[in-house]
């Protein structure tokens, strides 16, 4: 039988690979899409009309009950939130709500259709779910590599969100005995990448000023260390961890760390520009708490799951910067903006 994915976060990077996953393995796919009127569609534009969208809001429970109601999904995958971390402290409260207290409208959505309509599903009635959980939970890490079993200690408020989420889902799975897991995931980053987080600023900063649209690169702790990975890779685990016979929630990342420091260089090296030439610290772009170190301990993802990345840090960088080079080259350079303003 044709099975049924419910998307939340359609429109953001991880919501178009994963949604071209699920696609290619035969599903039905569905994305909740936010502010129809005015909707940020440009990532899955090329999935329609596979792809289909329902309305809905994470900070709207009726919205959330229709949605549910009116796909009857199979598997459902949370992956809206505001993600920004350095944003979470602009807007602590709507972070809250959106990334928190969304999950649990969303679990409430689930198990209210459930129990209506239980006999339409396959296994009892009972939609999977997976909660899109994060390693900045794990904050001011209290071991290193981090694990299921590592402690958690936010330091922003997009961490503590992230962290009630990852706790309701594990309430309501023990509570209610739904299928409902939460993947643990590390840095996972893309062509796709929005531009306000670091890869993704550094990769297109380094293809603007090769080709003269850009001069320099304000950054802040260029010291910060993560576990970077390819997004493509990482929505796979996603799928593999609804399709177990126990919901048990994984941590997902390469192991492998690097610096800002080391995605500059690597990303300039890649345009054949030496990164200090250009690169600008600004204190104002410090957090007010850092996460100085992440690393994954995913060993449970690779033995569970026989999930696997397959794109290094120096390949991702790469991809990044080659696909930012053509999008950049497609940009007014700065003088031919000046010629259209008359100036
Ligand atoms: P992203 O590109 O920032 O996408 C976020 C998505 O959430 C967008 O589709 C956005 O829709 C949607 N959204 C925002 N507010 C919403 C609301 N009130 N109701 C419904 N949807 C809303 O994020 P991503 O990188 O794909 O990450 C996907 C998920 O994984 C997020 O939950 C993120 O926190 C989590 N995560 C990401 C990483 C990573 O490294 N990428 C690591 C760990 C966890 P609009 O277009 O309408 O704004
Ligand atoms: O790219 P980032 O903004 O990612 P961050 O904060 O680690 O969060 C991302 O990964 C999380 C998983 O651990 C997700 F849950 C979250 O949704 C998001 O996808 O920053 C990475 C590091 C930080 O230490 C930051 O201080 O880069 C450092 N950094 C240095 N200069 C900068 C900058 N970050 C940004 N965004 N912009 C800078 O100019």
């Amino acid at each position: 039988m044709t099975k049924r994915a419910l998307i939340t976060g359609i429109t953001g990077q991880d919501g178009s690979y994963l949604a071209e996953h699920l696609l290619s393995r035969g599903y039905r796919v569905w994305g909740l899409l936010r502010g129809r009127a005015n909707p940020r569609t440009s990532r899955v534009a090329h999935l329609v009309p596979d792809l289909s969208f329902v309305d809905g809001d994470l900070t709207d429970q009726a919205s959330l009950l229709a949605a549910v109601d009116a796909v009857q999904p199979d598997e459902v995958y949370n992956l809206g939130a505001l993600s920004s971390v350095p944003g979470s402290w602009q807007q602590p409260e709507l972070v809250t709500d959106v990334n928190g207290t969304g999950v649990l409208r969303l679990l409430e959505a689930i198990r209210m259709v459930s129990d209506l309509s239980g006999s339409r599903h396959a296994d009892g009635g009972r939609i999977r779910f997976y909660q899109a959980s994060s390693s900045e939970m794990f904050g001011k890490a209290t071991e290193t590599p981090q694990s299921e079993t590592t402690g958690f200690h936010p330091r922003s408020p997009y961490g503590v969100a992230k962290t009630y989420g990852h706790h309701i889902t594990r309430t309501y799975r023990e509570s209610f005995g739904m299928y409902a897991v939460s993947g643990v995931l590390f840095n996972h980053e893309s062509p796709r990448r929005g531009a306000e987080f670091v890869t993704r600023k550094i990769s297109l900063a380094a293809a603007r000023i090769k080709l003269g649209r850009q001069k320099r690169l304000d950054l802040g702790n260029l010291d910060a260390v993560r576990d970077w990975g390819f997004a493509g890779d990482y929505v796979r685990a996603m799928h593999l961890m609804l399709q177990q016979e126990e919901p048990t929630d994984h941590v997902v990342g390469t192991g492998r760390l690097h610096s800002v420091r080391d995605a500059v260089r690597c990303a300039f090296a890649c345009v054949g520009l030496d990164w200090t030439d250009h690169v600008v610290v600004d204190p104002a772009l410090v957090r007010p708490a850092e996460v100085e170190v992440l690393c994954a301990d995913s060993r449970r993802a690779r033995a569970g799951l026989g999930w696997e990345p397959t794109v290094d840090f120096p390949a991702l960088m790469r991809m990044m910067v080659h696909s930012d080079l053509e999008r950049a080259s497609r940009e007014p350079a700065y003088g031919d903006l000046l010629q259209v303003a008359g100036r």
